[in-house]
């Protein structure tokens, strides 16, 4: 299909949706008056679905002598929330389906009766004028609430929050709260039915009861104007509809004191000239306090400003040319086999991006935990944020597409504040078709209709050497409609080298910044072999393939920067090889124990020589 047609394909489709009209969880949880709900929650493992049909949300207990119940939360496993499954009991390693969470939530000052061993949590009870929502970062992969034995809510996909209000639905003493999760792969999920990475189900992010006044700021999206590096702009949306209400936007250290006035819809917006404004960048992540404020309620929160744009084939950052040395992680602690959640763990993640070198993480497949994306802004390190459209997608099944806007919807919203984030990520190695290109353009419409000051990017691996043109090419129109066009391209470990790598030239949408935004092969850490032999699975033969890519690499006339594959060796049951794999990916340039291998010490290098080089400009 032609670009013309593609576009033609989107509007014929789903319409693009105005700013802030989207309803995912509310902006800027963690700057909100929250209180924790995790800590071991009661879990009951549920393979056969048994859980719906027996009730076990209504978590009975025999009242008379011939009542019995085959359930109880009491008395059985414990898992720690936040924090997937597989990693806290050995025979959940590989469980795929159902786990219930339970706790009960203790309302008022009358202690109920409860059975020892309760996962137990006492609330205060929502004030007049209060109200109470229930908040979870993630859960993998679908979640059905139930409180009390209702259910409240219901929501899919396993890398975006979402909360439920429940203040008025909680009374004095006793409340119960099920919660039950699911992950099992399915044809028609995101990502779908095999993926390169563990499937960790579980409620794997942070759990929150989060207090706001009746009426409250839901969603805010404050950036640098489209005209003017001078110029902030305020988009805000209310929980309610509420004509000629004033929001407040207070930036001390710039003396900005503005208010605004909302419409009908409860929206409004502003536009502020400032002075003088630090510009975040890599190399100086200048935040600001930011208050924003709406009848009784004031929400903090650290904000950047920074321009991202695309001048012909390069990138630039706040008007400056960048050459993006970029690393990719999963969101996993290799040491402990497990889902990396806390601010611990980031730190882990984050510092190890530092030791290298690099000054951008593309946070592989899926959008990772506020954690890291907030330490990474700190950091200065700049983000690429994907959802996790990875292969295997079918782009026929319009509840697919659904699934796909509501995960882009809720990446955006959560993460639009952050100026650290530079290109919002659609898809990864998807092939041309006529469903997938309708599919994704519109997706692309929807992203850009949120946000329109970030750079729009995929990645393809459908790049190709051509003999007879001694080139490597791609044909994929879809491509053309991305601000920066990214390639997989694993030379030397899925691909042998035609020819010397240096003799290789690309022509890939040479129009455009292109990014290779995978490439690398697999080392056991501490095995040593023939380097030109990938089946030594050696330092040596990985060491070498990244020198050699970094020399065809230099043959890349618009390349704006490159990202290795991978960070750490990261588990995946994809990986069959009983020696060197054992169920872990092994292209990591460290390995599962943190280790660096020899290939890391050649992309530390040449980060080094990028950064030097940079700075000599
Ligand atoms: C890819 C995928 C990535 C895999 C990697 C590999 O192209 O995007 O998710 O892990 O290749 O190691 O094969």
């Amino acid at each position: 299909m032609k670009l013309h047609a593609l576009l033609a394909a989107a509007l014929l489709g789903l319409s693009a949706t105005a700013p802030l009209a989207a309803r995912p969880a509310m902006t800027n949880v963690y700057g909100r008056d929250c209180q924790s709900l995790n800590g071991k929650w009661a879990a009951i493992v549920d393979p056969y679905d048994q859980g719906v049909p027996k009730e076990i949300f209504l978590n009975r207990t025999p009242q008379n002598d011939t009542e019995f119940f085959e359930y109880a939360f009491e008395g059985g496993l414990r898992l720690e929330v936040p924090g997937d499954w597989n990693s806290q009991r050995p025979e959940l390693e590989y469980y795929e389906g159902t786990v219930w969470y339970a706790r009960h939530l203790v309302v008022g000052e009358t202690v109920p009766q409860l059975p020892e061993g309760a996962c137990v949590t006492p609330v205060a009870a929502p004030r007049d004028g209060e109200r109470l929502f229930l908040y979870f970062g993630a859960v993998n992969y679908r979640c059905n609430v139930y409180l009390n034995g209702e259910k409240i809510a219901a929501h899919e996909g396993g890398f975006t929050p979402f909360e439920v209000e429940i203040g008025d639905r909680l009374h004095e003493g006793d409340n119960f709260l099920a919660v039950e999760v699911n992950n099992r792969r399915t044809p028609d999920a995101i990502p779908a039915l095999a993926f390169d990475w563990w499937n960790y189900g579980g409620i794997t992010r942070d759990v929150m009861l989060v207090r706001t006044p009746d009426r409250y700021i839901r969603d805010y999206f404050l950036h640098l104007d489209d005209d003017s590096d001078r110029r902030l702009r305020l988009d805000v949306e209310l929980s309610e509809p509420a004509a000629g209400t004033e929001v407040a936007l207070r930036i001390p250290e710039l003396g900005v004191e503005e208010t605004l006035r909302t419409d009908a819809q409860g929206r409004g917006s502003l536009t502020v000239d400032v002075r003088k404004l630090q510009l975040w960048a890599p190399e100086a992540p200048y935040l600001y306090d930011v208050e924003l404020s709406y009848g009784g309620e004031s929400l903090t929160d650290r904000i950047g400003f920074r321009r991202i744009a695309v001048d012909g084939t390069k990138v630039l950052v706040n008007g400056r040319e960048v050459f993006l040395r970029s690393i990719s992680f999963h969101e996993e602690i290799p040491q402990r086999r497990g889902r990396a959640c806390t601010p611990a763990d980031a730190q882990m993640l984050l510092s190890e991006v530092r030791a290298l070198g690099a000054n951008m993480v593309r946070l592989a497949h899926y959008p990772q935990n506020e954690h890291t994306v907030r330490m990474a802004e700190e950091m200065g390190i700049l983000l690429w944020e994907e959802i996790p459209i990875w292969q295997g997608i079918d782009f026929s099944d319009a509840g697919t597409e659904d699934k796909a806007r509501e995960m882009l919807r809720e990446m955006i919203v959560r993460d639009r504040n952050r100026c650290a984030i530079g290109f919002w990520g659609v898809a990864n190695e998807t092939r041309p078709s006529e469903p997938r290109d309708a599919f994704l353009t519109r997706l692309l419409e929807l992203g850009k209709s949120l946000d329109a000051s970030r750079l729009y990017v995929a990645a393809f691996d459908n790049v190709y050497y051509k003999p007879g043109s001694d080139r490597f090419e791609m044909h994929d129109d879809f491509a053309q409609l991305l601000d920066v066009v990214a390639v997989n391209k694993y030379m030397g470990w899925y691909a042998p080298w035609p020819k010397d790598p240096s003799e290789l030239r690309w022509e890939v949408c040479t129009d455009k910044p292109l990014m290779i935004s995978e490439f690398g092969g697999e080392a056991l850490y501490g095995q040593h072999g023939d380097p030109k032999r990938a089946s030594s699975w050696s330092e040596e033969y990985q060491e070498r393939l990244c020198a050699d890519n970094l020399a065809m690499f230099a043959n890349i006339p618009n390349l704006v920067g490159i990202s290795p594959w991978i960070l750490f060796d990261f588990r995946s049951p994809y990986r069959f090889h009983p020696v060197n794999q054992e169920g872990w990916n092994r292209k990591g340039l460290l390995s599962d124990r943190g280790l660096r291998k020899k290939a890391w010490y050649v992309i530390r290098d040449f980060y080094q020589a990028k950064r030097e080089e940079q700075s000599r400009k």
